[in-house]
């Protein structure tokens, strides 16, 4: 792989923020359309990620009108059955038009504003093809930034029945990028009970 500068992580940077999930956890609610204080979840999303990309597209598999309002091409799963996130990652790598994918969940109104500079200087430091982020205590591995190259090796690991991420990241040459610093940037909605802390951080920050 040729190494870029390192100034050049937002250049032919495309975006996805994966919104395809079925929200088991809240009772089947489509999370990206969730709000808080009053604002989708995605409101929060695009805010954070449209600065940080070149390309910005939205992978849902619900409600693809309430998400084509914001003006990014909605893209749904190819494969059926909410097969998890590395669908919609696969899904998002033929769609792109960008040099390198960026991914973040939709379940996560303030990921860090300098997500995609440190993803991406970890991946050019290390020679790597992916790199997610850690947050002190835990990979966050929907926050990634991956080589399109690995399209055809993401498609045959989910063909053949792999739905783990990390399992698919461990089978290249991936590192992490520490966001120890930041952990409570990576709060994200998965019942409802995490609404009140993320309510209380949009008031804070809002
Ligand atoms: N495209 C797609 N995205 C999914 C699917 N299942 C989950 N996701 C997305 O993956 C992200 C992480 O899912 P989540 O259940 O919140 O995982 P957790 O926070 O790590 O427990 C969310 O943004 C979901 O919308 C799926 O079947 N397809
Ligand atoms: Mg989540």
């Amino acid at each position: 792989m040729t190494s870029q500068p390192k100034d050049s992580h937002n250049k032919g940077l495309t975006g996805v923020i994966l919104a395809g999930g079925l929200g088991r956890r809240m009772g089947g609610q489509d999370k990206g359309l969730v709000t808080l204080r009053n604002r989708p979840m995605i409101d929060y999303v695009i805010a954070a990620l449209r600065p940080q990309v070149d390309e910005l597209l939205i992978n849902a598999n619900r409600n693809q009108d309430a998400y084509s309002t914001y003006g990014c091409p909605v893209i749904a799963d190819q494969m059926p059955d909410y097969a998890g996130p590395l669908s919609g990652m696969a899904t998002a790598l033929e769609a792109m038009t960008g040099s390198l994918l960026l991914t973040a969940p939709c379940d996560c109104p303030f990921p860090p504003a300098n997500l995609a500079q440190r993803l991406h200087a970890a991946l050019v430091d290390h020679n790597a093809e992916i790199v997610a982020a850690h947050d002190g205590n835990r990979l966050q591995p929907v926050f990634a930034l991956i080589t399109p190259s690995l399209l055809p090796s993401l498609q045959s690991f989910l063909k053949q029945g792999g739905r783990r991420i990390d399992e698919w990241y461990a089978a290249h040459r991936f590192v992490t990028a520490d966001f120890s610093d930041r952990p409570e940037a990576f709060l994200n909605l998965n019942r409802l009970e995490d609404k009140a802390a993320l309510e209380a951080t949009a008031g804070a920050v809002h």
